[in-house]
């Protein structure tokens, strides 16, 4: 393997690089790099260290020379037309994505787009193995590299491996459906550390290991043993978060408050302003939100210019068919709602198919009086520690899915089951109508969750993880403390949710 001249001690690698290719009016061509919080938590660990990361430009054919950007050395992976088809778009989005979200849409099985999983994830694999140094860290991104870490381990014995999945990790019985289910956990067992959102995705990871591999687990370890080489892997809970410190400065600039008025304003200035700000994904949930709220307005029980509901649906994976389809429901759904219930000047629903600069997205939260995330499944679900950090004045009410991982940290949210559109609909009528005095309290309590538990603060216990495993890091007792009383207060959570849940369920079941 070409060794390349440069290496480093800390190694990324994930489908996509963190940078966007620019062309100028003048034709000529840079690189902006593109501000997610996954960049700026690599940014906060590669302070002071040597850190290079692997990935995708984004664009089919050649890749560009290796690179130097905001201080990290950047090594582009080419992806050929047929790649981008076949691995990205079909076997990433088509098969594992679906699968791994409890199958909201079925999963398209075709031998080729493995075929073609397997040489990109040996790729990326022998791409990693170039720039890392002699006994570097390596961290591998996501459902894209699942192949990875048992590559890089087969050409360098001598790296520390860690993976981290930003999406569940299924049920067995869903993963058993999977034609090549051995080869995905084989290739991450090659790594010494897992790292998942939820403590129940690492456990159906080595509930998965025991089941369809025969392999001996215990606590939140899996043995691996081959030939001489024999090792325990441990897989773990560690939940992403976002740059808390950077996000809350851009929403306190006066600009951003000037333009979450001029927002309201432009709306009818509304007593309430919903919003949804998501992917356009069938995950998201976000057919369901729009017809609880469709019942809602045709109840009378919200309507413009009172109540004004805008979603922010950011374009997302267009040539799958799973994703056109879902754009041309929502639409027709969106366009219907207005026809019925919109005024001239009084949208019922404000529809916008747009990605926004940071400042935008701030400007939006700050304007919005309830945010609805009601996804079917997601691995964390950002925008709701995203609209928590920006709502400095401690106002505003979320609405939280218990299908998130976000679910299990942010306790004090109105929490709904997305699939019971009654439930949901008072669900955001609680939201809508409990008063400021009380949701002021909420606010404050999920705010110091996400100040405490940022991106900074979860790339360094991956990391820590990833350096004494299998072994669990050793925590301070206050640590381990605040851990317990959160976890306590995860399952309180969830049980007064059911409760409450059951409760509504007999009330209606009951004849009157
Ligand atoms: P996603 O499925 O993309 O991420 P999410 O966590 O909600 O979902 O992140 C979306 C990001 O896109 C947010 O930062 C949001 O601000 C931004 N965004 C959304 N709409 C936008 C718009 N119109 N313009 C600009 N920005 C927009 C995957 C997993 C999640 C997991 C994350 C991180 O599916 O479950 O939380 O990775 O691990």
């Amino acid at each position: 393997m070409p060794r390349s001249q440069k290496q480093f001690d800390l190694v990324i690698a994930a489908n996509r690089l963190p940078v966007d290719r620019v062309v100028g009016p003048d034709g000529e061509e840079s690189w902006r790099t593109s501000p997610g919080g996954l960049v700026t938590a690599m940014e906060s660990v590669m302070r002071g260290r040597e850190g290079a990361w692997v990935g995708w430009a984004g664009e089919a054919g050649d890749a560009p020379a290796p690179f130097v950007e905001d201080d990290m050395y950047l090594r582009p992976v080419a992806l050929s037309e047929d790649e981008v088809a076949h691995y990205y778009e079909g076997f990433s989005n088509d098969t594992l994505w679906p699968i791994y979200h409890d199958v909201i849409v079925p999963a398209t099985f075709h031998r080729y787009w493995f075929t073609a999983y397997e040489a990109v994830n040996r790729r990326f694999a022998e791409a990693v193995c170039e720039v890392a140094a002699k006994g570097a860290t390596v961290w591998v991104h996501d459902y894209q590299l699942q192949l990875v870490p048992a590559i890089v381990r087969e050409l360098r014995p001598d790296v520390r491996i860690g993976w981290f999945d930003h999406i569940p990790f299924p049920p067995v019985e869903l993963f058993a459906q999977l034609p090549w289910r051995r080869a995905v956990l084989e290739g991450l067992l090659g790594a010494d550390y897992l790292g998942f959102q939820r403590v129940a995705d690492a456990q159906n990871f080595v509930r998965a290991c025991r089941q369809l591999l025969g392999l001996p687990t215990k606590g939140d370890t899996v043995s691996v043993s081959r030939a001489e080489d024999s090792r325990r892997v441990r897989a773990s809970a560690v939940p992403i978060s976002i740059d808390y410190v950077g996000l809350e400065a851009v929403a306190k600039q006066p600009e951003t408050l000037q333009r979450a008025q001029e927002i309201r304003e432009s709306l009818g200035n509304p007593r309430t302003l919903l919003l949804g700000v998501d992917r356009l994904d069938y995950t998201k949930g976000i057919g369901h939100r729009i017809k609880a709220y469709g019942e809602l307005l045709e109840e009378g029980r919200v309507s413009p210019p009172n109540e004004v509901f805008v979603q922010v649906a950011t374009p997302s994976r267009e040539r799958v068919a799973a994703y056109r389809e879902l754009r041309h429901e929502i639409e027709g759904e969106v366009g219907r709602l207005n026809g019925e219930h919109s005024r001239i000047g009084a949208p019922a629903v404000q529809y916008l198919h747009h990605s926004y600069p940071r400042q935008e997205m701030a400007a939006l939260y700050l304007a919005a009086d309830v945010v609805l995330v009601t996804p079917l499944r997601d691995g964390m679900n950002l925008v709701a520690k995203e609209y928590v950090t920006c709502r400095y004045d401690e106002g505003g009410a979320l609405v939280l899915s218990e299908f998130t991982g976000a679910f299990h940290e942010l306790h004090q949210a109105f929490v709904c089951n997305p699939h019971d559109i009654e439930g949901l609909k008072q669900t955001i009528m609680r939201a809508i109508e409990t008063p400021d005095k009380e949701k002021r309290r909420l606010m404050r309590a999920m705010r110091r969750r996400v100040a405490d538990h940022d991106v900074q603060r979860w790339a360094s216990r991956f990391l820590e993880a990833l350096e004494v495993a299998p072994e669990r890091p050793q925590r301070s007792t206050r640590e381990q403390k605040a851990d317990d009383e959160h976890a306590r207060a995860d399952r309180t959570a969830r049980e007064l949710h059911h409760a409450r849940a059951a409760k509504a369920a007999s009330a209606k079941a009951t004849p009157r």
